[in-house]
This record gives C-alpha cells, sequence and structure tokens, in this order.
C-alpha cells in the first residue's frame, strides 16, 4: 500500500515493505551476497541503472531496502542509508561531505568517537574543525570560517543532555551555504524530526533506540535531498560500511515497536528524574523533561517528548558515583543507551574516556556525570534500585 499519507505508528508497522511472490507479511531475510542476472543484457541494464535490479547485496539488498525505506519515510527524507554501525554512519557524512581543506563546526559534548576521530584522524585528510557549545546559537555563527562545510550536531547531546535549537541554527548555517547533519540517537523519528526542523541529514546509532533490544550494533544516514542521498550512497557503498541483510532485519523487526517501547520508558524517566532530582543526596539532574533543564522551553518546542536519556550528578563527585554504579542490581552497568532495559555508565571512564581533561571540562562532562538511559521495567522497580544503590553513599 502507499504509506505516504499514513500515521507514523502505521508507517513503524507497514512502511518499507518489499513485495515477495509468497505474499509474505514480513520481508524475508534475503541473506544472499549476489544476485543472478537473467541474461548478459540484464545485468549490463541493472549496473547502467536503465533497469533497477538487485546486483550485490553491498550495494543492494531488498531486507536492506525494506529498513533504509522505512527510515526515509520516518524521517520525511528523501532517501537512507543503512550501515554495519552508527560510527559507520558518522564517517558516512565526515567522508561524504568534508575534503582537504573543509572546515567542519561541531557541539562540544557529541559521542566521544564522533569528536576523536574528527580530531584525531581527519587532519590526517586536511580536514579542520572547531567544537563549540551549539547549545549558545551564537558560537556556531562565531566558529564560521569561509572553509566551513558542515555544521555537525547531536541533540540532545551524548551525555551532557545538552539541546541545541536545529531550527536557528540550520538558518544561520544556510546563510553561509553551510550543510547541516543532525545526530538524532538520544530521540529517533518518533520524538524529532530533524529535517522538519530545517537540518539537511539525520543520522542514528540505531544500536540504540531505533532497534532497541541491545541485540545489534547498526547505523543509519537520511537525507532530505535526492543529490545529498546520492553522496551518502556513494560512500557507504564504495567504503563498505553496508549492514548484514540478517542485522537488517533484526534492526527493520525492532523498529516497529519504537513508539510503545519509547512512550514506556519516557514514562519512567519522567517519575525516575523527579524521584533522583528530590534526592537529598543528588546534586544535580538533567533531564529534558525537567523545568530545571536549560533549555527546557527548547525541548517543549523542538522535541515531542524528553526521552529517556538522563545524566546526573551524586553528591561527592566520581567516588560516590562509582558507589550507585557498582550498587545497581536491576540497572546494568554497561555502556550503550536506548534499549528496553535500563543501563547505567559513567562517562568520563567509559564512552567519553579518549577526550582530553580540558576537553572533558569545556563540554561540561564532570568526573562525576553519571548516564543513564531508562528502559521500559517498572518504574517503581528501577526507583528502588536507584534508592538502594544511593543507600550505599
Ligand atoms: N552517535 C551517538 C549519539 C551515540 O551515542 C553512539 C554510540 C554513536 C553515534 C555510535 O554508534 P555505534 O557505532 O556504537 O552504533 N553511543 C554509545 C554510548 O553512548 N555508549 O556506547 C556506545
Amino acid at each position: 500500500m502507499d504509506t505516504k499519507n499514513i500515521g507514523f505508528n502505521s508507517k513503524l508497522i507497514h512502511s518499507g515493505g518489499v513485495e515477495d511472490a509468497l505474499g509474505s507479511a514480513v520481508t524475508p531475510i534475503y541473506q544472499t551476497s549476489t544476485f543472478s542476472f537473467k541474461s548478459a543484457d540484464h545485468g549490463a541494464r541493472c549496473f547502467s541503472g536503465e533497469e533497477d535490479g538487485y546486483i550485490y547485496t553491498r550495494l543492494g539488498n531488498p531486507t536492506i531496502d525494506d529498513l533504509e525505506n522505512t527510515l526515509a519515510e520516518l524521517e520525511n527524507g528523501y532517501g537512507a542509508v543503512a550501515t554495519s554501525s552508527g560510527m559507520a554512519a558518522v564517517n558516512t557524512v565526515y567522508m561524504a561531505l568534508l575534503g582537504s581543506g573543509d572546515h567542519m563546526i561541531s557541539h562540544n559534548s557529541v559521542y566521544g568517537p564522533s569528536r576523536s576521530i574528527m580530531e584525531k584522524l581527519y587532519p590526517k585528510f586536511g580536514v579542520e574543525s572547531t567544537y563549540v557549545d551549539c547549545t549558545h546559537i551564537e558560537n556556531i555563527e562565531k566558529a564560521i570560517r569561509p572553509n566551513t562545510k558542515l555544521l555537525y550536531l547531536e541533540t540532545p547531546a551524548n551525555p551532557t543532555i545538552g539541546i541545541t535549537d536545529i531550527a536557528a541554527a540550520s538558518t544561520i548555517a544556510h546563510k553561509h551555504n553551510i550543510l547541516v547533519c543532525v545526530d538524532n540517537t538520544f530521540c529517533s523519528p518518533y520524538i524529532q524530526k530533524p529535517l522538519d526542523l530545517g537540518a539537511d541529514i539525520v543520522l542514528h546509532s540505531m544500536t540504540k533506540f531505533i532497534n532497541g533490544h541491545a541485540d545489534i550494533v547498526a547505523g543509519a544516514v537520511i537525507s532530505k535531498t535526492k543529490e545529498i542521498h546520492a553522496q551518502m550512497s556513494y560512500v557507504m557503498k564504495n567504503m563498505g560500511f553496508n549492514m548484514d541483510p540478517h542485522q537488517a532485519w533484526l534492526t527493520r523487526r525492532g523498529l516497529k515497536t519504537l513508539a510503545i517501547r519509547i512512550d514506556k520508558a519516557q514514562a519512567n524517566a519522567r517519575k525516575i528524574a523527579a524521584f533522583l532530582e528530590a534526592h537529598p543526596k543528588i546534586e544535580w539532574v538533567r533531564y529534558p523533561g525537567l523545568k530545571s533543564h536549560p533549555q527546557y522551553a527548547l525541548a517543549l518546542k523542538q522535541m515531542s517528548g524528553p526521552g529517556a536519556m538522563m545524566s546526573f550528578e551524586v553528591k561527592g563527585g566520581l567516588e560516590a558515583g562509582k558507589k550507585v554504579m557498582d550498587n545497581v542490581q536491576l540497572a546494568l552497568l554497561a555502556v550503550s543507551l536506548g534499549g528496553i532495559e535500563t543501563l547505567i555508565q559513567h562517562p568520563a571512564s567509559m564512552t567519553h574516556s579518549k577526550l582530553s581533561k580540558e576537553e572533558k571540562d569545556e563540554a561540561g562532562i564532570s568526573d562525576g556525570l553519571v548516564r543513564l538511559s531508562v528502559g521500559i521495567e517498572d518504574a517503581e522497580d528501577i526507583i528502588a534500585d536507584l534508592e538502594h544503590a544511593l543507600s550505599f553513599v
């Protein structure tokens, strides 16, 4: 059916499907590396693009198409490329849009490797970057140079939960012919649609909310226009950042329950944030659903809900935070996020450990910051777990 004009929840279930000869309700796993041609001429037509047809799985596969088509519809983009990991998606964007002599501006607290590869690897290819606090929009304008090609945002940011105004940032960037990419991992399109707000590209670590079950690593890049999508597709296919069909099938299955998973995790997160904020042993809590969040009003404007990610600091800094992490029983002490299980971790020694002390300080990643990804367990049990762990402080 034509899924263009159906609602978000209906798209989660019905978009993308590739019809097969047996009428499968679910697009099957086409676990094949290659596809045979009907004739030499048919093969030539597929290669020239004269005829649509599958050639080789790195270049396209029906199970992967099912996922990519769905993602493009959910984010209101022209097209999507699915990648083997979120970092493959990040590299797809960097490689497609940046070359020797180009400059990128980004937010100072993005996922650790998204920043460290830009500062440690990309300078080898002549790419320059500036990291500023993009939650203060004037910092973006100040950082623009004549050679700036890309504004790379992550909002809410990992792990500070800082929120950048996507519409305002896109207006500034576009005045200077700069493309805007938003890492939408913390929200998913259920909560935030960066392309509708003015961005040109959206990326995801689908390892997180999109798949939602902590059983695969995956990524995606969704582009607003045909031209940008073609650039992303070229890099993905030729750098070999592609996804495996089985990985795509699992991701598409997980995606079907995105809205109901987020509804439950978010309802839990609201209760947990309120509990933590009122707790005498907690210094502060950063959660877009709390009025104390510095960008609370912006969160209400550009996100349809506060999500399920928060960070907080226990009074007593790192040692106190470690006591909490060592004494939780229901929550898993683990990196990653956006799954059905509650995860707790310490960014300064884990996900953001490759950043220098100065970079962490500048980004607001204090040694005592603890990050919580709220799952879909019973809120009372998560709260009881945190309360018990906090009793050790
Ligand atoms: N973007 C964001 C915002 C992320 O949080 C991550 C991973 C990535 C990109 C990279 O995706 P991956 O290649 O892992 O699929 N974030 C992680 C985290 O916070 N803990 O472990 C991984």
